[in-house]
């Protein structure tokens, strides 16, 4: 751990609390300097750290800046073995988590920043990503599966971030078919599963789950584009509410993954569908027609009748749908 590490985690232990830089030199064995240094650096990434004579440094109880120590805090104990990185800006953590994966990462590598300049989305659509405002995380996952059920990650995951956002809030969280979670009509979470599988055996190599979570709203709003579209979980900003998030969606997703195949969880999945019962227009490259929502089956593929009554059954990777 470095200087750095330690006094963060001494702060994220003491929010609230007044601390001398003395005592903390002392604690730490480190220098004074060291320590004003550190608190320096800290304080340009974002922390709310005050300095006042003769009480010495406190860290802010509403800070909420992403960090391992605050995920930590709040991970499951078998989780620990997660390699947790964590980054201010980056292109994209599913792009980032590609290269670690081709490189050979582990199994529960997980990728987070707290802002996204190219987040992308499905088909080559973006997916807007302010700093401070989101969670932008990927993790990288090596499953002993067929590729043909790549689609149960990202549904596993729609249905652990429904509920990590229900353990953090009072909200009541929606899938929209596939991949979206929507709250009182507003799409606050986004989920793109890229995996590589063996042309040979027909097996999943690695996949990166990339989950993209609307918590704050942005400083002026969200783009034109996305305004009626998009929704975010807090109004005001709250003591580790990030940090805890993914911790939960950490917690979540890891335990059901570790039962995949069951598909246990789909019936969690139904229960939380925004689209079952309701008219929806299907969205394929040459045509758009409307429908009902009747059923989503254990593969996850969405039956719909078509107003001339026929019935289908439809699969993430070919279509979208609008509400
Ligand atoms: C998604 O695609 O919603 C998947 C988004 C996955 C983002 C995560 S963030 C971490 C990881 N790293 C990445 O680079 N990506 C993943 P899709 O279903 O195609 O939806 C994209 C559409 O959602 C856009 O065309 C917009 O209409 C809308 N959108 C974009 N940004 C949004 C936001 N922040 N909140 C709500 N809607 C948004």
């Amino acid at each position: 751990m470095t200087i750095k590490e330690k006094i963060t985690e001494l702060f994220e232990n003491n929010k609230g609390v007044y601390m001398s830089g003395e005592d903390i030199a002392e604690r730490l064995r480190v220098t004074r300097s060291a320590v004003w240094k550190a608190v320096k650096a800290l304080q340009d990434e974002g922390y709310e750290i005050s300095a006042v004579t003769n009480k010495g440094y406190c860290l802010s109880e509403s800070t909420d800046v992403l960090s391992a120590t605050g995920i930590k805090k709040y991970l499951a104990t078998e989780l620990s073995y997660l390699d947790l990185k964590i980054y201010k800006t980056v292109h994209s953590t599913n792009a980032i988590l590609q290269e670690i994966a081709i490189e050979g990462g582990k199994h529960g590598c997980v990728v987070l920043s707290s802002a996204q300049t190219g987040g992308r989305g499905r088909f080559g659509r973006s997916f807007y990503s302010p700093s401070d405002k989101g969670i932008y995380m990927s993790i990288l996952l090596r499953p002993d599966m067929n590729a043909d059920k790549a689609t149960l990650i990202t549904t596993a995951a729609a249905v652990a971030v429904c509920e990590a956002i229900e353990k953090v809030s009072n909200l009541k969280p929606q899938i929209k078919w596939v991949n979206d979670i929507y709250i009182e009509g507003r799409k606050v979470c986004g989920i793109l599963t890229e995996a590589s599988f063996s042309m040979e055996s027909g097996r999943i190599e690695h996949a990166v789950l990339g989950i993209g979570v609307n918590v704050y709203c942005p400083q002026d709003g969200f783009p034109d584009e996305i305004k009626n579209i998009a929704g975010y979980i807090f109004e005001d900003r709250r003591n580790d509410a990030r940090n805890r998030l993914v911790a939960e969606i950490l917690n979540c997703f890891m335990r059901r993954y570790s039962v995949l195949a069951q598909n246990s969880f789909m019936h969690e999945y139904k229960k939380r569908s925004l689209v079952i019962g309701r008219k929806i227009t299907v969205l394929s490259a040459n045509k758009t027609e409307s429908a009902v929502a009747l059923d989503i089956d254990e593969s996850c593929h969405l039956l719909v009748r078509y107003e001339d009554g026929r019935e289908e059954y439809l699969s993430s990777g070919e279509i979208s749908i609008k509400l």
